[in-house]
């Protein structure tokens, strides 16, 4: 058993965590703003946060409408003086790289949300919790592409004679992905002045929605398709369940490493059970398999079919400004050398998928899956 603060509890990976810690005994606080609800509609009918709640009433489940800013300490305060936590997870952050580039507003409101939130937990968990362990959700976006692998963790670097460990160079493309960045440095940073301990996600694209715990509709997973929130392949589903073109940007050649939502879990559950040492920054890669997003879209047109919708694939001009071709070789040991087994293969995990959402399909507004936030 666990002592867990979940931060960004009613969010995509946040609500599926809660519902599995709860599933294994944990007691939990969690922590949430709703303010992803008011930014997109879920192509799942999700339940109100109450409602949520109500689903999983349990006296030792402590849940706090708040946003992890500045202007909340004294109440983040009072929280950390009334429990003691094992495990801190983050997962409170303003998600989306489309949306922070769409303009100064949403540019400075994901940098100014995630950069504070991350140093606002940090505080806390130097003066009320300094030896519990920070789970933070990066990206491995933070790396970009480069003409190299990818490694997990520090690297040696030798300069005109000398030699350091330094961090993976970090080459974002977009300002959310920047501000992943800072929270990087900055968790690196506490632990070293502070020794604190944490784990530093680099996650690859997560798709799916259901998990073993969302056993009826009134638990149901959000589920975003729309060109901010959704991620590509939960985008080509969408497409797929409304007979769409699927829509692989640019040449399609770009490759990244993807990872289905309840393997996902699995993963964060080996993390949070495998604690770094006093003053350690642990970076691990998270994801499984890597594909280019031309064979996402076959895969996904391919799946399609099998439950009777025809659709087809169209490349459409690339929104944003990033590397078609690349190599795409990241290292991602830890999570194998500490047992993890992913249970789906990318066609399992797109089959599951597109039978979870089809019966929504009615739900979807088209209008919001055509990309018009362009990067230049
Ligand atoms: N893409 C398409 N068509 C679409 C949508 C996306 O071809 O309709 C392409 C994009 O151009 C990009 C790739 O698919 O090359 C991935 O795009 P995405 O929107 O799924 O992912 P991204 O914006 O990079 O960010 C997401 C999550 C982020 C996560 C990251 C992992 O929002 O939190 O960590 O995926 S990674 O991409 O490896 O950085």
């Amino acid at each position: 058993m666990m002592r867990v603060l979940i931060c960004g509890a009613d969010g995509y990976i946040g609500w599926p965590l809660t519902l599995q810690r709860l599933s294994k005994g944990d007691s939990l606080v969690t922590i949430d703003d709703l303010s992803r609800r008011a930014l997109a509609r879920s192509l799942t009918p999700i339940s109100s946060y109450a409602d949520r709640h109500k689903e999983i009433e349990r006296s030792d489940v402590q849940v706090i409408p708040c946003s992890l800013l500045a202007c909340n300490y004294t109440l983040l305060q009072e929280v950390f003086t009334s429990n003691t936590f094992d495990v801190i997870v983050h997962l409170a952050e303003q998600p989306s790289a489309p949306y922070s580039m769409q303009g100064v507003e949403q540019s400075a409101l994901t940098q100014t949300r995630n950069i504070e939130s991350t140093l606002v937990l940090l505080h806390l968990m130097k003066t009320y919790c300094p030896e519990a362990h920070l789970v933070k959700i990066g990206t491995m976006g933070e790396y970009g592409t480069p003409d190299a692998p990818i490694s997990e963790g520090d690297i040696s670097v030798d300069f005109k004679g000398g030699s350091m460990e330094a961090l993976f160079p970090r080459d974002p493309g977009s300002w959310y992905h920047l501000s992943k960045v800072f929270g990087t440095y900055n968790i690196r940073f506490a632990c070293k002045v502070w020794g604190l301990r944490a784990t530093d996600i680099m996650q690859g694209v997560l798709y799916g929605v259901r998990t073993p715990e969302i056993t009826h509709e009134s638990v149901i997973n959000r589920f975003d398709y729309d060109q901010c929130f959704g991620t590509v392949i939960n985008r080509f589903c969408a497409q797929a369940v409304n007979e769409l073109p699927i829509t692989p940007y640019g040449m399609g050649t770009q490759k990244r490493g993807f990872l289905e939502l309840q393997d996902a879990l699995q993963c964060l559950d080996i993390v949070m059970r495998n604690p770094p040492g006093a003053g350690e920054h642990r970076v691990i890669n998270q994801f499984h398999e890597v594909h280019s997003i031309n064979d996402l879209a076959q895969i996904v047109k391919q799946g399609a079919y099998s439950l009777g919708k025809r659709t087809t694939v169209e490349n459409i001009r690339n929104p944003r400004v990033e590397q078609e071709e690349h190599v795409y070789a990241p290292e991602h040991q830890w999570l194998l050398n500490h047992g993890f087994k992913a249970k789906y293969s990318l066609r399992e995990g797109v089959r599951n998928l597109l039978h979870d959402i089809a019966p929504y399909t009615a739900r979807t507004d088209v209008s919001t899956i055509t990309p018009d936030i362009h990067w230049r």
